[in-house]
Formats: structure tokens, sequence, C-alpha cells
């Protein structure tokens, strides 16, 4: 029972990692035989940051008795994701855990999982909550869209254009935070501040590299770009790194510690932030044992407990939403205290 074991699978002409830990359950009233047979479904393949939620699946599942499967499609399309929710119904796992590229797309195939008893979480950005059984964001969405225009204004001293680089124009999360930012730049939140366009690099580095040298050039006045995405924000900064525009034009937003460590210390970028985004699978694969083995019924108000993680105690709050942690800010300061 207690063997790692970790494989390259071919499944629908594509190499996924499959990745399986058995070890003793706790915290739940499960016998040591059960095993629960997960899927995990990131936005695409090839982004750090889903590898770095997967680390926390795995972390988690030492301690829970959990085969975690990560498939996903190379892009983050609306419906891509579409043949693998199909592919994990036809494999009768236990749970799916999905970062959902579009809010309504997904639903009929997650409600047919629902359906059959398997157990659906969104991670990462959220589906019509009537999708899922329960969502884990890893922020609180309603303010991070403030959060990204006084981060703008914060690396530009409060003045000057700046644009959007975002990732797919359907993405959840990033559209979540782009109507929390236009609500905050409309009712007069940093009035110094011209937001002159959002442009979409769609999680793929070489288009979000592309969409930043066209910004430089559409915008001669452009003093900064900010990117919520991961992939986004380590292109931006990539080419400014090599432009002369370098330390005129400002990059900021959402980046892992160790894309954009190179670029904090070249001097490209002043600050960005982000969260633990491990902590999001962690969670998930907790929920998932708590829903199974001891039979919680995801909805608002419902507190479960997960040992050894965060807070230890997380609550559901509306539509059964679990909020994982604050961003956190990097500076040439800090970086160099983390590695993810
Ligand atoms: C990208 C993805 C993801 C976003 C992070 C910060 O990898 O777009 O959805 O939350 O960055």
């Amino acid at each position: 029972m207690n063997k790692k074991h970790k494989a390259l699978v071919p499944v629908l002409g594509m190499s996924l990692i499959l990745t399986g830990v058995s070890a003793s359950i706790m915290a739940t009233s499960a016998s040591a035989a059960t095993k629960y047979k997960v899927t995990y479904i990131p936005k695409n393949l090839g982004n750090p940051y889903f590898d770095a939620i997967v680390g926390g699946f795995k972390k988690a599942g030492k301690g829970l008795n959990m085969t975690v499967k990560v498939v996903a499609p190379a892009q983050a399309g609306a419906t891509d994701q579409i043949p693998f929710i199909e592919a994990a119904i036809q494999q009768k796992v236990d749970a799916i855990a999905i970062s959902p590229n579009d809010a309504n797309a997904l639903c009929p195939t997650l409600k047919r999982a629902m359906k059959l008893g398997i157990v659906v979480l969104t991670v990462n950005g959220d589906t019509t909550a009537s999708c899922r059984h329960a969502s884990i964001t890893p922020v609180d969405f309603s303010v991070l869209g403030k959060y990204l225009v006084d981060q703008t204004a914060s690396v530009i001293d409060g003045k000057g254009d700046w644009a959007f680089l975002s990732a797919t124009s359907t993405a959840p999360d990033q559209n979540a935070w782009l109507a929390g930012a236009k609500t905050y730049i409309d009712g007069g939140g940093q009035p110094g501040l011209k937001l002159v366009d959002t442009v979409y690099g769609d999680d793929a580095p070489e288009k979000s590299a592309t969409e930043a040298q066209a910004l430089l050039a559409k915008y001669p006045n452009l003093k900064a770009i900010n990117a919520p995405t991961t992939v986004g924000i380590a292109a931006a900064a990539q080419v400014l790194s090599t432009s002369p525009l370098k330390g005129k034009v400002q990059v900021t937003g959402l980046g892992t510690p160790n894309q954009m460590r190179q670029y904090v210390k070249d001097g490209t970028v002043k600050s960005f932030s982000l969260w633990d985004p491990g902590l999001q699978g962690q969670i998930a694969a907790n929920l998932i044992v708590s829903i199974k083995a001891k039979n919680l019924k995801p909805k608002a108000g419902v507190s479960f407990s997960i040992k050894g993680v965060g807070p230890g105690t997380w609550k559901m709050g509306k539509d059964a939403g679990i909020i994982a942690g604050p961003p956190q800010e990097f500076t040439s300061a800090n970086i160099d205290k983390f590695n993810f």
C-alpha cells in the first residue's frame, strides 16, 4: 500500500503525469484500504503555477489514501477540458477537481459527473455554482480587482497610462478580477491612472510576449503593464528585460517567485504578487476525503478542519466557496525567501 509511483501515461494522445500516493488516512473514518481516485484538470499543460497546485495535492496525498491523476489540454480554450472530464467519468473516479477555462461551457459535463456520484470541485477559478459541489479560490476575488489597480499605482507613483495583459478571454478567475478592477476605476479608484487597453495572451508564453510587444508599440505613453497571470507577467518581463524601455515601462501583476526572480534581480520588475498555489491543492484533497468519508455536505457556513494546513479550520462562504489566503507581495527584499 505504502508505495509511490510516478509514470508518464499517454491519454488522448498526450503525455500526462500520473501520480499515485498511498499512505495512512488522516482525520477520517475511512478504513486504510479505502482508496480515493481523483482526477485534477488544470487549465492547460506546462504552466508552473498549476504544477504548484499539483504539488499541494501530492503533499496532502501523503496523509490521505488518494491517487491523484493530472490531465490537461495543451491550450486553455473554453471547451478543451471537456474530453478530460468525460474520460474521468468513464474511469469512475471518486472526484474531479478542475481549474475551469470557462464558467458555463463545462457545466453539462460536470453536472453529468455529479449525477453519477462524483464529487466535483473547482480550484483557482469557478464555474456557475450549480455545476460543482464546492469551489476553492486562491484569494478573495471580490477584492483582487482593486488590489491589481492599487498594485499598478504603486509601481508608477499613481500616475500614467497602463494596460492589462490577461490570460484567455473566457477564464473565470481573470474575468472576475478584470470586472472588479473596472468597478473600482469607474467608482473613482486611482484617478491618476488611465487603463488604455486589455489584451489576452491566452496563458501561452509566445502569444503573451507578442501582445506585450504590441502594447509597447501601440501606446508610446504606456507606463505599466499589469499581467494577473503567471504566464503573462513572465512573458512581459522577458520582453522588457531586453528592451530600451526597461525601467521606463513597469511590469507587475501575479507571478511565481521562481519565474520572476531574474527580472526582479535585473531591475526590470519592482514588485509583483501571488499566493501559495499549493495550498489550494491541499485544501481540495482534504475536502474530497471529508465529503466522501465524513459525508460533509458543502454549503455556506459549513466548517471543516485540515490538520497542519493553514488556519486549521476552513469555513465555506456563499455558494460553498472556500478562500485559500491573501496575496503576498514580492520585491528584491524578500524574493529569495520563496521557492515555488
Ligand atoms: C495563471 C493562470 C491562473 C492565475 C494565475 C495567477 O497561471 O491564469 O488562472 O490564477 O496565473
